[in-house]
């Protein structure tokens, strides 16, 4: 049976730790394809939904379903091979940079691993280190830059054929050359996957087909970037200083 990618969130409370509620009664329906942006002062409760998502916690209230199967039921396995994510600080491991793009996906060739690199715009930087593709990395990847670092992490989730995506924008500074290629490759990436994404940048925002405002736990706003300047709330107050 073929994940399609709805993702909807009905009444989720949650906390970490008893009598501390860090999620209140959050609704979203995400259709297979869309683009969803979670925007909010830090502490808001961004991370900890997609954490739910991954069913990295169990809800205390509530529930979550993808394709109308609540997530409790779906083996974590299988959410794991069904949810690419890209996190803010990336996972690499001590291995080749075909590795490290190949990762969970041992069944991936070598044209699929230069294809998914050349999604993430990584292509030319890997072909500049010493051995290509067969350069070892250091443990996390020591040896290369933070934007590079990225870049391998957006090719690794490019190889994954996971319909649900996960991005959690860094909001550190690469330099705006190497930013411009992660938002290419990011682009290229969320094309035909319905995508939560933490975002930091204007950019990112301003395409999603929704956009839901958190304060506290809460939503408070949601809409699209037009919409949501016109109700002149919060995230207007965000996104014109
Ligand atoms: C929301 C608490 C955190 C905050 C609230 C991830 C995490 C969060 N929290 C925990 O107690 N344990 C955890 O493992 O939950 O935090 P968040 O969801 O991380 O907020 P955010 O992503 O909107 O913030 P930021 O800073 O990434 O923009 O009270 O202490
Ligand atoms: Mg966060």
């Amino acid at each position: 049976r073929r994940i399609k990618g709805e993702v909807v969130l009905k009444d989720v409370t949650f906390g970490y730790v008893p009598g501390k509620t860090v999620l209140k009664r959050i609704n979203v329906t995400a259709k297979p394809g869309q683009k969803i942006a979670f925007v909010g002062s830090t502490g808001a409760g961004k991370t900890t939904i997609t954490n739910l998502i991954n069913r990295f916690y169990e809800i205390e209230e509530g529930e979550i379903y993808i394709d109308g199967i609540n997530i409790r039921r779906i083996k974590k396995d299988s959410l794991r091979s069904n949810i690419a994510m890209v996190l803010q600080d990336t996972h690499l491991f001590s291995g080749t940079v075909r590795e490290n793009i190949r990762y969970g996906r041992l069944d991936a060739t070598d044209e699929e691993v230069v294809a998914a690199a050349k999604i993430a715009c990584a292509h030319s930087f890997i072909e500049r280190l010493p051995e290509g593709y067969d350069t070892v990395l250091e443990g996390d990847g020591a040896n290369l830059s933070q934007g590079e670092r990225q870049l391998l992490n957006i090719a690794r989730a490019a190889i994954s054929k996971a319909p649900i995506l996960i991005l959690d924008e860094a909001t550190s500074s690469v330099d705006t050359r190497t930013e411009k290629y992660i938002e290419r490759g990011m682009d290229r990436l969320m094309k035909n996957r319905t995508t939560f994404v933490i975002a930091h940048r204007l950019s990112t925002v301003r395409n999603a087909d929704l956009i839901i405002v958190l304060e506290h736990g809460e939503i408070i706003e949601q809409g699209t970037h037009e919409e949501l300047l016109d109700l002149g709330g919060r995230y207007y107050q965000l996104y014109t200083g």
